[in-house]
């Protein structure tokens, strides 16, 4: 390696901003499951196991958006390059192994790289693998919990005065009700800050056939199941309970109504669960034979809806391109207008 000197070797810088909070989470639950219809959020869909099963989902023949969307990138990938700022500083909202973004920097060419997810964890090694492969890109990896907000913390905020590309692909948006989104799109606006060009890229899986939806989230091969089942596994080991995984059946639904796919965990036969709330108090909860947890919605939106809520949060102009099936959609929205004549006052 006669050149290896010649580098200065960069390393990621990393800043952990969440904390978990278990009693938090175990009152969370608690409150779901005794609701008249139980729920949980799909978060905890993603310990250890549950996220290697997303990724086996994401290679099945049935399940469509991950590769209908790396075809859209493919396809018209020098168009938005054409569309997204210069040198900005590139945002990955969820970035897991940073394989999507890490993808788009040749094109794209940001001057520094934030790799966001819950925890730093994550993330240490996909960055320290990427930054050998672009050692001259200065990268983050930044542990918190967007969902509840995206106040980027100081050293970074302040590094990133030019253009902010906020990336946010995959339709993690559809785990969103509508006003969720909403709320959640506003919230990515104001992260976007006020530089001229700055704005949001992301992907949307679209309103199509209920039999193409319903597939693609009750597979032939069982791993959506195994997925929606393992979410039981985690909450035995949060809250010290007793679901057997025998009893439950997977179920996914679309809803032509609420444009939504619904995942539910579905009572084989009558039965009690027992737990510990955050209190460590003993908990119980009676399932009749076909009653459900309902573990996860996943919205689907038309161009024109989802076209809407970007203008709704404050977006300008929402330009979007898709398959030639019109499966899924990359939206990109900026803040406001590059401005080519300099500042007006
Ligand atoms: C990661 C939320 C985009 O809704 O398609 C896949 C999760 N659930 N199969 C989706 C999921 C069941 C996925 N998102």
């Amino acid at each position: 390696m006669p050149h290896a000197a010649q580098h200065p070797s960069r390393q990621p810088q990393f800043v952990q901003v969440y904390h978990e909070d278990q009693e938090a989470l175990r009152h969370e639950l608690t409150l779901g499951l005794l609701e008249p219809q139980a729920h949980c959020s799909p978060k905890f869909l993603y310990d250890a196991l549950g996220s290697r099963l997303f990724e086996a989902i994401t290679e099945l023949p049935e399940y469509y958006p991950t590769r209908t969307e790396a075809t859209i990138f493919k396809s018209h990938g020098s168009a938005m390059a054409q569309a997204v700022p210069r040198g900005a500083t590139l945002i990955d909202l969820g970035a897991g192994n940073c394989q999507k973004a890490s993808s788009l920097f040749d094109r794209f060419q940001p001057q520094r790289y934030v790799a966001v997810d819950i925890s730093v964890d994550f993330l240490r090694d996909a960055l320290e693998c990427l930054q050998r492969q672009h050692p001259t890109l200065e990268m983050w990896g930044l542990g918190v919990d967007f969902s509840s907000g995206l106040q980027l913390p100081p050293p970074i905020d302040d590094l990133a005065q030019g253009p902010r590309l906020l990336f946010y692909p995959g339709s993690s948006i559809g785990n969103f009700t509508p006003d969720q989104a909403l709320a959640f799109l506003r919230t990515v606006h104001a992260a976007c800050g006020l530089q001229a060009g700055s704005g949001l890229l992301i992907g949307v899986d679209l309103a199509k056939d209920t039999g193409v939806l319903e597939a693609a989230y009750d597979d032939a091969l069982g791993v959506t199941a195994a997925f929606n089942l393992n979410l039981l596994l985690h909450l035995n080991r949060l809250l010290q309970a007793d679901f057997r995984l025998e009893d439950w059946r997977h179920l996914a639904r679309y809803d032509t109504v609420l444009q939504r796919i619904e995942m539910h965990l579905q009572a084989r036969r009558s039965l009690t669960v027992r737990w510990r709330d955050d209190q460590g108090s003993a908990r119980e909860r009676r399932f009749m034979a076909g009653q459900s947890l309902h573990t996860e919605n996943s919205y689907k939106w038309t161009i024109a809806g989802f076209s809407t809520l970007l203008q709704q949060a404050g977006f300008r102009d929402p330009q979007h391109w898709t398959d030639d099936a019109q499966r899924f959609a990359v939206f990109w929205a900026a803040v406001s207008r590059p401005s080519t004549n300099g500042p007006r006052f």
